[in-house]
């Protein structure tokens, strides 16, 4: 084991568990007997894991241990929080989110049994969600008498629709993972139990690609997304010149040319 492999598995909360797969890492919610509740600890955790991930991590892939992803907030941790603590906590989720959405690794989500309220939350961080076909999707906020903390009000409508984000919140409507697929929720739906194959596999070919092609898909693009046309182009202008002119850029199209690289077909 490295150094640094030393380090990060040394810094992990207590609630997570980190395990090397080459260079995709994977970490696992670890707190099955309170379904992987977020507590302020994990979410520190989660935190404190972008923040130091090692350079030999190419890629992130996240699930959670026993029956459910993850039930959101650990609502014991709410019960007498003030105002201004309630916004510190609310500004530590999104800390955390913006590490993990952010970095320098793209992140694979895998879904199954509860993904709800803070889960949801941290699964809409993600970079790509694989759902098992357990996998369900709640924000019991509206009937919990709270509100979105982690992010979920700025990602979950751009991910499925800001009229689909009302309905849960105000009518606590649930959907499960083969009609949320193509709503959004996840861009993968598989088997019970095949969800961590599946992302370790998608994690792999993620590793595989030019770093600065990663780099511009996780945050040009949903940069783009957001600002005006015109910046929006000028960006890619810009992004398209800088990754094509990166060594590894030139080799592959070099491989290509020589009929050394693989085609593109439907799989
Ligand atoms: C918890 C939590 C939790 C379970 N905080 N302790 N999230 C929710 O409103 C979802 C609340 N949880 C549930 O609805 C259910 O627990 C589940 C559907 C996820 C799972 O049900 P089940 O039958 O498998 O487990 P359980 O018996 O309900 O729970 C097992 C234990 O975990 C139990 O504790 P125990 O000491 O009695 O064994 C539960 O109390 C505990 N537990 N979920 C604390 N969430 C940044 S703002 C985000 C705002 C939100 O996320 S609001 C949504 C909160």
């Amino acid at each position: 084991m490295s150094d640094s492999k030393h380090r990060a598995a040394n810094a992990l909360a207590p609630t997570l568990q980190f395990e090397r797969h080459d260079a995709v890492g994977v970490l696992r919610l670890s707190r099955p007997h309170k379904r992987n509740a977020l507590d302020d600890a994990t979410i520190g955790g989660i935190e404190d894991f972008f923040s130091g991930l090692p350079d030999h991590i190419k890629a992130v892939v996240i699930h959670g241990e026993g029956e459910h992803f993850c039930a959101g907030l650990d609502l014991s941790d709410l019960a007498e929080r003030d105002i201004a603590a309630g916004i510190a906590h609310s500004r530590a989720w999104h800390r955390a989110f913006e590490r993990l959405e952010f970095g320098r690794a793209p992140v694979v989500a895998v879904l199954h049994g509860a993904v709800v309220g803070g889960g949801l939350e941290l699964a809409a961080a993600c970079h790509i969600r694989v759902a098992e076909r357990s996998a369900y999707y709640a924000l019991p906020e509206g009937s919990r008498g709270i509100f979105l903390g982690g992010g979920g009000s700025v990602r979950l409508p751009r991910l499925i629709g800001t009229a689909r984000v009302v309905d849960m919140m105000l009518t606590g409507r649930t959907y499960g993972a083969d009609e949320g697929g193509p709503l959004g929720f996840s861009q993968y739906v598989v088997e019970a139990g095949a969800g961590l194959a599946k992302a370790i596999e998608l994690a792999g070919r993620i590793v595989g690609n030019a770093p600065m092609t990663n780099f511009a898909a996780m945050h040009v693009l949903p940069h783009n997304a957001e600002q005006d046309r015109a910046s929006g182009l000028v960006m890619e202008a810009l992004m398209a010149a800088i990754a094509q002119a990166d060594p590894q850029a030139k080799r592959r199209l070099r491989d290509f040319l020589a009929k050394r690289a693989p085609k593109t077909v439907h799989r």
